[in-house]
């Protein structure tokens, strides 16, 4: 043995002894995440309810005005924990195993992170066997916050509780639970060097809305000012914290929802939001516990907290119809919801609920605290973010490499998949934002049981999969929508700016035929098809029909070669729509093109045998019955997928 192995040997040894990952400077990481919280439900979005504990983390960091979620419960979280949109994950809509991904626990804990879970998994497989050291909660969704074991199991790592102990039981509140036990996780770490993941996952404020009579009480009798007046309040609040900006409009009150001063049953009503109000507040109350606890084990310097919700406010059913005095709100095996009527406050300013891709249903509250971090105290920033940037961020902090393209095996579990390739990241890390420097990315993109969107700089392509709360597919088609001087949603520029919606279009269809290959998507029971019945007609007869293919490869040729001839002259296409890197649709590009006709004459000639082929294809539709501008629009959804010439 020479001399160098053995300094080696003696090296490995040294940094064994410390902790080979000790914390070099890495930050502890805590995720709170809160369940079907609304946009402005907590004081520093503009909400009335008292949450001086997450608002103390706004003032110690950053808030984003644009974070967006994965519109409900098991999609957002299998995103959150891998950095894959949801239907990347596997988890397209009902809890399920998550695959083509890694967890965040699974990557820090190979980095050497304590990896801690407390709360709501809601997925397939256990949390335990997806890289935490440590799980309390449930796998399932929605339960009875003060009965444990009624209509879900706990676990305790990998073991089922059967019991619970009576002196648990008797005070058992799901949200003092969790946080319970992440004390506890957090005493344990107190002296360790090495550093930590927390994963606290509440289910409040989802429903049954069931909350400690004490929380009750100081929201009782606040509500009967009514939801109008709810909403104008946080507005108000908003444009003056400058979380909304100066120009957007408050949306309007949905239509389903009765006006405040006609509505009935004002004292059920303010019963009910009161509830919901108790449930965030003792969220707040536990989270300021968490908070008091890492100041206390000397950790909360270098401690990133994030805190955000997995969906919008939930309009899914009713409020208590006053009758079944078990149900009334705050009982213990209530089943009472919040209604349409509130969850509209609850998102403010925006429109739209849980499921939808609209804000109202994705867009939350995003909060980035972290002393060591030196963010700017108290600042906001505009910048979008997305939970798939999650993982990226944590990975850089904790200096991790991504392993995408490796095959990743997970221990076997019932029926459950036991390995898979890594797909590539579909978010950037933040830590450019943190220090108030732009995140590069070319998009976002959503899809949610029909509901799907895509975002572009400012520019948003909308369309929901049904209304909201009930799950059924229509054809909607899309919206368009600016979101730097509409972030609300309130006017639809589809009419406006065709040819740019046909764009994004573009890159949103290719994204789901890319993802299909390993998500089949397309075969899942929530795809929104593209094309209507009376669309699949027509496409079938042209695709058979020799002529009007010979016809379509022919302008397709010119097409392309125009697009190269464009290239080779470097044309700076500008969109008119300040936007530098439009997605450009082969047709976009052809089109755009058009007025640089006369710079050369190849374009010219190009252009010109375009405009005979385009006049040709156009009369012998008309001669097959069809009207041309028809079967533009279906042909435009089977372009080929060479559509991002860049346009700056
Ligand atoms: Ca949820």
């Amino acid at each position: 043995m020479n001399k160098n192995i053995l300094l080696i040997i003696l090296i490995i040894l040294v940094f064994s002894k410390e902790g080979v990952f000790a914390q070099n400077g890495r930050p502890n990481i805590v995720v709170i995440f809160a369940d079907d919280l609304g946009y402005s439900d907590i004081g520093c979005y503009g909400g009335e309810i008292e949450t001086p504990n997450i608002d103390k983390l706004a003032d110690e960091g950053i808030r984003f005005t644009h974070f967006i979620n994965g519109s409900k419960c098991a999609p957002s979280r299998a995103s959150l924990l891998t950095g894959l949109y949801p239907v990347e994950t596997g988890c397209v809509g009902p809890p399920d195993q998550i695959v083509n991904g890694v967890t965040i626990a699974e990557m820090l804990k190979k980095a050497g992170y304590a990896t801690l879970m407390s709360g709501k998994w809601h997925g397939k497989e256990h949390p335990v066997k997806r890289g935490f050291d440590h799980f309390f909660g449930t796998v399932s969704g929605s339960f009875n916050y003060f009965k444990p074991g009624a209509s879900q199991k706990y676990m305790e790592d990998a073991k089922e509780l059967d019991s619970f102990p009576p002196e648990l039981k008797e005070n058992f509140y799901t949200t003092d639970a969790f946080t319970n036990k992440a004390l506890k996780y957090l005493e344990e770490q107190k002296n360790s060097n090495d550093p930590f993941f927390l994963y606290i996952a509440y289910n409040a404020p989802h429903y049954p809305l069931q909350a400690w009579p004490e929380d009750i009480a100081k929201y009782r009798g606040k509500y009967l000012k009514g939801w109008d007046k709810i909403r104008k309040d946080r507005f108000v609040r908003q444009q003056k914290m400058g979380i909304v900006q100066a120009d957007w409009k408050l949306s309007k009150r949905d239509q389903k929802v009765t006006s405040w001063q006609e509505y009935q049953n004002k004292d059920i009503a303010d019963l009910t939001m009161a509830t919901y109000a108790a449930m965030i507040d003792r969220m707040d109350q536990n989270i300021g516990k968490l908070i008091e606890r890492l100041e206390e084990t000397g950790k909360k310097e270098n401690t990133l907290i994030v805190f955000l919700s997995d969906n919008g406010g939930n309009a899914e059913g009713h409020m208590w119809d006053g009758k079944n005095p078990n149900n009334k709100p705050g009982e213990k095996n209530s089943q009472a919801k919040l209604g349409i009527e509130w969850a509209n406050a609850a998102n403010t300013p925006f429109k739209n609920y849980k499921r939808s891709t609209f804000n109202g249903g994705q867009v939350t509250p995003f909060i980035v605290s972290w002393p060591k971090g030196n963010l700017k105290l108290g600042s906001i920033t505009r910048q979008k973010g997305n939970l798939v940037d999650l993982m990226p961020t944590f990975l850089e902090l904790a200096k991790v490499n991504y392993p995408a393209g490796e095959i990743w095996k997970v221990p076997a579990e019932g029926q459950l998949k036991t390995s898979w390739e890594i797909r590539p990241l579909s978010g950037k890390s933040l830590v450019p934002a943190f220090k108030n420097q732009a995140v590069n990315r070319e998009n976002f993109k959503g899809y949610f049981q029909g509901s799907r969107m895509l975002i572009a700089n400012d520019w948003k392509i909308v369309a929901n999969g049904g209304d909201g709360a009930i799950l059924h597919l229509k054809d909607e088609p899309w919206e368009l929508y600016n979101l730097n001087s509409d972030g609300t949603e309130t006017t639809n520029l589809i009419d406006k700016y065709p040819k740019l919606v046909d764009s994004l279009d573009v890159v949103y269809r290719n994204w789901i035929d890319e993802t299909d290959a390993y998500t089949s998507l397309k075969s899942h029971e929530y795809y929104q098809p593209y094309y209507t019945k009376a669309q699949h007609v027509i496409l079938n007869k042209l695709s058979k029909d020799k002529k009007y293919q010979s016809l379509l490869a022919e302008r397709r040729s010119i097409g392309l070669n125009i697009i190269e001839a464009l290239k080779r002259q470097k044309t700076k296409m500008k969109t008119s729509l300040g936007m530098d890197k439009l997605p450009m649709s082969y047709y976009g590009i052809v089109d755009q093109g058009k007025k640089y006709t006369n710079t050369t004459s190849e374009l010219k000639t190009l252009y010109s045998a375009w405009d005979e082929t385009t006049a040709t294809t156009k009369s012998y539709c008309k001669s097959l019955g069809h009207d041309y501008a028809e079967v533009w629009e279906i042909q435009e959804k089977i372009r080929p997928r060479t559509t991002s010439l860049e346009v700056n």
